[in-house]
């Protein structure tokens, strides 16, 4: 609930000009586009201002003059996450508070293993810091070079080495946040033992803006693999995915880094996008995998080899293009990382995140495909992800001839329904790493209980009992 009687704007921007500045405030409806449009151009509203502060303190005393005031206040990183959670509503009345300018690496500890960054810090500057300290920031997604850590806290995301090394969540030790009131909860420490009562930074992973700004965080950094071996795989179809997955890991122990499936439907779309990008394999297999396997011993390669050969004998591979070079790698993963903007570029795009459990999962691929092609006929079945760890991204596009407005506006439900509710009767979830935002909002009274949803509520009043803080984000009205 927003007080009736917000201040005027003229009196908003001038407060909030006195604590950030005018030059870190921004109203021209040129300034402020960029802000208020989701990365795909889905979601657009409208904010009174969009705000740059400085640092945590002026993000405190923006906070406590929005919450005297009753006025919204929208969190934003790097704008990338594909819910529409980062922009406003249209009603013109909130705060946008960007947090680009807090982007100092405040510290790297090689001894602790900690890189302490500002929130505003992008993905690409922490994994860079940690490189040139001789450590490896393990969280890797495609939007890399614009998402920031306080986003990626925020979504707790995940991408494409949580097999390994987990998400966002388990990649931290310590947090500072600004509450809706302004005051600063820290947690600033790098321990990886601190059993005193409940963990409260894990509350801010994953609230997505609803109950404090992130400003700071302790990431955690792990030894730099020395070896790295990589490669592009053809197989029958998701169930001999799953089996070679299994064979990899029984063979070489915790090397498994990242495990991808790509349907020929998704490798066929980026190709086409990329134009100029040699398919690592000939002709276009029906299902792919993309392997990494990384770690400290030298002859990686040859294990790779081995779970490719013996993925042959039991018929599980069909064929197989390893990495020769570091080239080959980052052509490979560039194939994957782009199918995403792919498919932004295509339009009419239906995102089912999903993740179910790995024995569950070529059964659950296939009934979704069924049930989608039924309603579909011709929907192109861009199905993609991170099954090493149980998530696809079922993501069904529109006929080539049928434009992406008129797809969704037939479509988008009844699939994402039919989807959603078969991963939820496999105990899965309806989104894995992108979140909620206002996207998915409503589908969760579907599919959290009655008590998940009174605690999320119950927290949410507790930390902003006006509900000023990313209001009509996350939690579905009562
Ligand atoms: P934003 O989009 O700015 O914000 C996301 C949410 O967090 C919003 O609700 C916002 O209010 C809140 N928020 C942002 N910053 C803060 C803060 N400092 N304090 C409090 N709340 C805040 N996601 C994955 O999980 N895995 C992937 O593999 C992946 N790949 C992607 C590939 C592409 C090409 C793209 C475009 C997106 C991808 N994403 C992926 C989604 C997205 O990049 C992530 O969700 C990312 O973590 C969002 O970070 P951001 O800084 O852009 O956050
Ligand atoms: C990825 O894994 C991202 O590439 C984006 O999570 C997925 O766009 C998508 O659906
Ligand atoms: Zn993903």
């Amino acid at each position: 609930m927003t007080s009736p009687l917000l201040p005027s704007p003229a009196d908003t921007l001038t407060a909030l000009q006195a604590i950030v500045g005018a030059d870190a405030c921004r109203t021209e409806p040129d300034d402020v586009a960029g802000f208020v449009t989701d990365y795909r151009g889905l979601y657009r509203g409208s904010a009174h201002v969009v705000v740059l502060p400085a640092d945590t303190d002026q993000v405190s005393r923006v906070m406590a003059w929005c919450h005297e005031h009753g006025v919204p206040v929208v969190p934003q990183g790097g704008n990338t996450s594909l819910m529409g959670g980062a922009v406003p509503d249209d009603t013109g009345t909130a705060v946008l508070v960007n947090l680009r300018r807090l982007n100092r690496v405040l510290a790297v500890d090689t001894t602790n293993d900690t890189l302490t960054v500002q929130a505003g810090v992008t993905l690409h500057g922490a994994r860079m810091a940690a490189e040139q300290a001789g450590r490896l920031f393990p969280l890797r997604i495609g939007s890399e070079g614009s998402c920031q850590i306080g986003g990626n806290l925020a979504t707790n995301a995940g991408g494409t080495a949580v097999l390994r090394y987990g998400n966002m969540r388990d990649l931290v030790l310590g947090l500072e946040a600004v509450l809706p009131d302004g005051r600063v909860f820290s947690s600033l420490r790098g321990l990886r033992k601190d059993n005193t009562g409940y963990d409260l930074k894990q509350l801010f992973v994953g609230s997505e803006g609803t109950l404090g700004i992130i400003t700071a965080a302790v990431l955690k950094l792990m030894p730099q693999p020395r070896a790295t071996a990589v490669a592009f795989v053809a197989v029958a179809d998701p169930a001999a995915a799953v089996a070679l997955l299994g064979l990899a890991k029984a063979r070489s122990g915790q090397a498994v880094t990242a495990f991808e499936l790509i349907s020929g439907t998704a490798l066929r779309l980026v190709l086409d996008y990329l134009g100029d990008v040699a398919s690592p394999l000939a002709g276009t297999p029906g299902w792919m995998v993309l392997i990494e396997l990384s770690g400290g011993d030298d002859s990686l390669q040859q294990t790779l080899v081995d779970v490719l050969e013996a993925g042959m004998e039991d018929g599980l591979v069909q064929d197989a293009a390893i990495a020769a070079s570091l080239s080959d790698a980052e052509r490979f993963w560039r194939i994957r990382e782009e199918i995403s903007d792919a498919q932004t570029r295509t339009g009419g795009s239906i995102k089912c995140d999903v993740s179910v459990p790995l024995s569950r999962i070529a059964d659950f691929i296939a009934e979704a495909t069924r049930q989608t092609l039924a309603i579909e006929p011709h929907a192109r079945m861009v199905i993609y992800g991170h099954m090493g760890d149980g998530n696809v991204h079922f993501n069904p596009l529109r006929p080539a001839d049928v434009p992406g407005k008129e797809f969704l506006a037939r479509s988008y439900a009844a699939i994402s329904h039919a989807v959603d509710g078969l991963a939820h009767a496999e105990h899965g979830s309806v989104s894995a790493e992108h979140g909620i935002g206002v996207a998915k909002r409503d589908d969760l009274l579907l599919y959290k209980s009655a008590v998940e949803l009174d605690m999320m509520r119950a927290i949410k009043a507790a930390l902003d009992p006006q509900g000023l803080l990313n209001p009509g984000k996350l939690l579905p009205p009562a």
